[in-house]
């Protein structure tokens, strides 16, 4: 595949998923071997499975946590990053990826679309979000001392965006003000997901609806592969640093 067209006026608008993470050694989740295989997704990846068993979703986060000490990010990541340095304010990566490699790797323009593993915010008080890095013990559900202090006893969860929730606030906001106001010069290039899950799945449109090019680099045809202009298949490590490399 030929490097991507950058010119001195292009926007590069980049989506990624959890193939980008994978040679870092985070397993996908709907790939053979993926962090789903053998689980019930709306036991871990619904508010009404949290509801039912917080303690499973616990261990399913703790578990994500505890993996994250072994993992350093890779050259798909870095690529991401370099260019981002070239682009600037010209460059904007949203990611549906909760394991921060992407900052990790240098990227600062970044919108995480699904929250952030190393988060958690209390169940049921507005208390903002907070860093928290803890794997928690099998069969302890951490509780919100915010509400413990007011006398309740409410439950944290992972800061985390599961099937039926609305994303962050401002998140797609941001991405569809810089798409509109890149127009035509907007390259986008989705790198390493599925395109199974909504709304990241139907950016590709959006962005042909405005008159952008699209661009496309996974380990095999994902489910709307078929609506980018250019599709590359390949290990995003091997692939990115030829086609970000202007
Ligand atoms: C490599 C590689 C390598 C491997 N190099 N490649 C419109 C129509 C129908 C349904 C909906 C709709 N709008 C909303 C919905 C409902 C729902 C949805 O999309 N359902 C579909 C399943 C049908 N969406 C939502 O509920 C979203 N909320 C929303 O839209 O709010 C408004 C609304 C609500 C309700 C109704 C209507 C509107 C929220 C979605 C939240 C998703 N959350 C999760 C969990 C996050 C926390 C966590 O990490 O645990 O996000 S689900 C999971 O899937 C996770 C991922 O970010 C997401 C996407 O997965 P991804 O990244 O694509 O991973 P994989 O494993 O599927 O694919 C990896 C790919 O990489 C593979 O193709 C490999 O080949 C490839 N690969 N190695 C390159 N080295």
């Amino acid at each position: 595949m030929q490097p991507l067209p950058i010119t001195d006026r292009s926007h590069l608008l980049v989506l990624t998923g959890a193939g980008v993470s994978a040679e870092s050694g985070i397993p996908t989740f709907r790939d053979a071997g993926g962090l789903w295989e053998g689980k019930d997704v709306r036991e871990v990846a619904t508010w009404d499975g949290f509801a039912a068993d917080p303690l499973r979703v616990w261990r399913f986060y703790s578990e994500r946590r505890r993996a994250m000490a072994d993992v350093a990010p890779n050259a798909a990541h870095r690529a991401l990053a370099a260019l981002e340095a070239r682009l600037g304010d010209r460059f904007l990566l949203a990611t549906q990826n909760i394991d921060g490699l992407h900052q990790a790797a240098g990227s600062q323009r970044v919108v995480e679309l699904h929250g952030n593993l190393m988060r958690s915010r209390c169940s049921a008080c507005d208390r903002p979000p907070f860093e928290d890095r803890q794997a928690y013990r099998d069969g302890v559900a951490p509780l919100c001392g915010r509400c413990r202090a007011a006398g309740k006893d409410a439950v944290l969860r992972p800061d985390v965006v599961w099937f039926g929730e609305l994303l962050p606030p401002g998140a797609l906001a941001r991405v569809e003000t810089f798409g509109r106001a890149a127009g035509r010069e907007l390259l986008f290039l989705a790198v390493g997901t599925s395109g199974l899950v909504e709304p990241a799945a139907s950016l590709v449109d959006a962005v042909a609806r405005i008159g952008g090019r699209t661009w496309l680099v996974n380990a095999e045809p994902p489910a709307n592969a078929a609506r980018f202009d250019h599709v590359a298949l390949g290990a995003a490590g091997a692939l990115l640093p030829t086609l970000l490399a202007a």
